[in-house]
């Protein structure tokens, strides 16, 4: 389909798309951003937002500049992922910075839904004579920053549910640890781990796995852990509490204290709203993104209050014959890929 945009801007875009998935992981609750300058088919400079409270992705696209190309500012064009911001936020507007440097021409993606920027940096530039270009590949655009998107128009984290289950449709079986899945698909699930904010599990998967819940596979960091403890008597042993990193324990009533300082006490009531207010709690504190790794009961709460927006679910190559029922979710995967013998389906929610 003709998009009525150019090869040449749509390579640039791309280009902006490769630059800002170089702060995967590091750029929510904020957007990931790429920006590259363009003079007469040259890249003169480029950038992306490195992370929360850093410099921007065009701050960092103009210091790039040659002190020998500078004097083409004035006559090049920027390629951003994301429409630049217009208000003072942990650092100046980029819209400003545009100005300033006198860039001609603009071609953004799509549109940053924040609700000070939202069409307003596009405004703005207008108004001041820039030639601004909107929507080159505008739908990658919004893939990349729908985390940011969600985190703005719904005031919650973005929820991605992952589990694996049986050729026979079990998660796994009573009172013992069963692996499913290969060790690629394990990589995978480790590098998602470095993308996302925070990790949850529910109290039995605490319990029997004692899981770790870090990304020891792939680079990049881990996530803040959060664990469902009703009654506030997981031992203390578990590695989520022990081995020094962060962790929420959600419990109803605190009873005990930690001796290690990792771990963050959180009492919720165990009510209808659990959910709901743990994730307004998550919003609260920046958290854009939460992985749901079950086990089966937690992620069948999700589902069932359809407080999900993801969902990553592998298919092994093995039987079980019996165990616990995988969740059930009724709508149609979007993506499909073959990892060697392991299925992954990607489900969106609406
Ligand atoms: C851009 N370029 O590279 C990024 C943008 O002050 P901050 O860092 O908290 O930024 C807040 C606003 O900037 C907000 O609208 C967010 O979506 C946007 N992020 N904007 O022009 C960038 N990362
Ligand atoms: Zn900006």
């Amino acid at each position: 389909m003709k998009s009525g945009f150019s090869k040449k801007q749509e390579l640039y875009i791309r280009r902006a798309f490769d630059l800002a998935r170089l702060s995967e992981g590091s750029a929510v609750p904020n957007p990931m951003v790429g920006a590259v300058i363009v003079f007469q088919n040259r890249i003169i400079g480029e950038g992306y937002f490195k992370g929360f409270g850093k410099s921007h992705a065009e701050v960092n696209a103009v210091t790039n500049v040659k002190e020998e190309d500078r004097q083409y500012l004035t006559q090049s064009e920027i390629y951003v992922s994301l429409e630049p911001c217009n208000f003072f936020g942990k650092t100046p507007p980029c819209t400003s910075l545009i100005l300033k440097t006198k860039i001609p021409r603009v071609i953004i993606s799509t549109i940053d839904k924040t609700p000070q920027v939202s069409g307003n940096g596009i405004e703005l530039l207008r108004q001041n004579g820039v030639e601004v270009i909107t929507g080159v590949l505008e739908k990658d655009g919004d893939e990349l920053v729908k985390y940011r998107t969600n985190y703005v128009e719904r005031e919650s984290p973005f929820v991605i549910l992952k589990y694996a289950k049986s050729k026979d449709g079990f998660i796994g079986q009573e009172n013992k640890s069963v692996w499913i899945t290969n060790h690629f698909s394990k990589i995978l699930v480790h590098k998602w781990r470095s993308e996302i904010n925070a990790i949850m599990v529910g109290t039995n998967t605490a319990r029997q796995d004692n899981p770790k819940l870090t990304n020891r596979l792939y680079f990049g960091k881990n996530p803040l852990r959060i664990v469902l403890d009703r009654r506030d008597d997981l031992p203390e042993d578990l590695h989520l509490f022990s081995d020094g990193l962060p962790t929420w324990q959600i419990t109803e009533n605190i009873t005990r204290t930690f001796s290690k300082k990792n771990v963050i006490q959180i009492e919720i009531p165990f009510d209808d709203f659990l959910l709901k207010n743990l994730l307004k709690k998550l919003h609260e504190e920046k958290i854009g993104t939460l992985l749901v790794e079950g086990g089966a009961k937690l992620l069948q709460s999700f589902i069932d209050q359809n407080l999900w927006q993801e969902a990553r679910i592998f298919e092994g190559n093995k039987y079980l014959k019996n165990g616990i029922l995988a969740p059930q979710i009724s709508v149609t995967p979007n993506e499909e890929f073959k990892i060697e013998n392991d299925t992954l389906k990607i489900f969106q929610n609406g």
